[in-house]
């Protein structure tokens, strides 16, 4: 048993759609948390005007039956309120009417940075605009949906996942992060940052050292690193590990199997060792910017600026949250693997009974 996730949705395409699969059956999922989420997704000092515009409002259109999943496929929709600019630019079908609104010109000067050039030459397309709308991430607010869900989940075995930024443009203070994003905004440029998830509550014994893909931390690096803009990942100390001595880099053990520090970030060996999780990832500044970076008309060949639209000066915030989301994911969907079950009981029973055998001291 393990869990599912698949999307499909371009950033100003009608809507965003995840699909959900292997939910125990009884789970019951809250709509305010979900919205609570999606809000916070939304906030974050640096973003661009989009924010306002959209509601994201979650639509669910199968496997939940009076808020409780019924252990088939959740089926969730996000609509793009600023679709309703695009509706030639980025009809589905072959447009009719007149060609008008966002989007109805080719964008053919890819930013470096962004999967624009990549994307395009990749697919073999004639417009930007076909690689940069799915790379777009937009399709982050239903990831954040879907780690709502799994924080659900996770809750009914006791665990919390929660994300912060911690740097943002190199400022580690809040303050500092408000006065670098206006410094950024004024010279018409972008930023980047770090965020740091913590799990709380994990048991000891998610994913495995059997082989690569079962290995926790190695899920949770391509979990994170799958998210647009991410260009590092931590787990514990991480770098500053290598720059250590055994003796000061590894967690010794209590005998009450709690450790005095954390430095491996609660995984040993690509297994949860029962201490909280702590991993990091860094994002890149934002490739919009508003001076605009060279870049090459792919229609020409001849040198020109990159493609400048409404973008955020800095999206860190909002990394917080959908890297929390995506931990948050990667936990549960260790824990479903773990502890498997149909129904809720099930799983939380399969919980219980694993935490009882592994107590410890263990009497004869
Ligand atoms: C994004 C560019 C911007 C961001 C977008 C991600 O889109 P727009 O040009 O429509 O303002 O706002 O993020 C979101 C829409 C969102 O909901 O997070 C990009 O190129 O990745």
């Amino acid at each position: 048993m393990t869990l599912t996730l698949t999307t499909a949705g371009e950033s100003h395409g009608p809507a965003l759609v995840a699909i959900v699969g292997g939910l125990p059956a009884g789970l019951r999922l809250d709509r305010d948390a979900i919205a609570a989420d999606l809000h916070r997704r939304r906030q974050g000092y640096g973003r661009s005007p989009r924010q306002k515009l959209e509601e994201d409002e979650l639509d669910v259109l199968a496997g939940l039956r009076h808020g409780l999943t019924l252990g088939t496929p959740l089926a969730l929709v996000i609509a793009n309120r600023d679709h309703a600019n695009w509706t030639w630019g980025m009809s589905p079908w072959p447009p009719t009417g007149e060609q008008s609104g966002k989007g109805s010109s080719p964008v053919t000067l890819p930013r470096p940075g962004h999967a624009d050039l990549a994307g395009t030459l990749k697919f073999g397309h004639d417009d930007v605009r076909n690689a940069l709308e799915r790379a777009s991430a937009r399709q982050t607010a239903v990831h954040v949906a879907a780690g709502t869900v799994a924080k659900t989940l996770l809750a009914e075995i006791g665990v919390s996942v929660s994300g912060r930024p911690v740097e943002i443009g190199g400022a580690d203070t809040e303050a500092g992060w408000k006065d670098a994003t206006d410094a950024a905004r004024s010279d018409r440029d972008t930023l980047g940052g770090v965020v740091e998830v913590i799990a709380d509550g994990v048991p000891p014994g998610l994913g495995s050292y059997a082989d690569k893909p079962d290995r926790l931390d190695a899920r949770l690096a391509a979990a994170l690193m799958g998210i647009q803009a991410v260009k590092g990942v931590e787990i514990g100390e991480g770098f500053a590990l290598a720059r250590m001595r055994g003796s000061a880099a590894h967690d010794e053990i209590e005998p009450d199997r709690g450790r005095l520090t954390n430095r491996a970030g609660g995984i040993e060996g690509g297994i949860t060792n029962g201490e909280p999780v702590v991993v990091r990832a860094a994002m890149k500044p934002l490739p919009t910017l508003m001076r605009p970076l060279r870049s090459v008309d792919l229609a020409t060949g001849e040198p020109g600026e990159a493609l400048v639209e409404r973008s955020d000066v800095q999206a860190v915030e909002a990394l917080a949250v959908v890297a929390e989301a995506a931990v948050a994911w990667e936990l549960a969907r260790a824990a479903r693997d773990k502890f498997g079950g149909d129904a809720l009981a099930d799983f939380a029973g399969a919980h219980a009974a694993y935490l009882e055998r592994i107590a410890w001291p263990r009497t004869p």
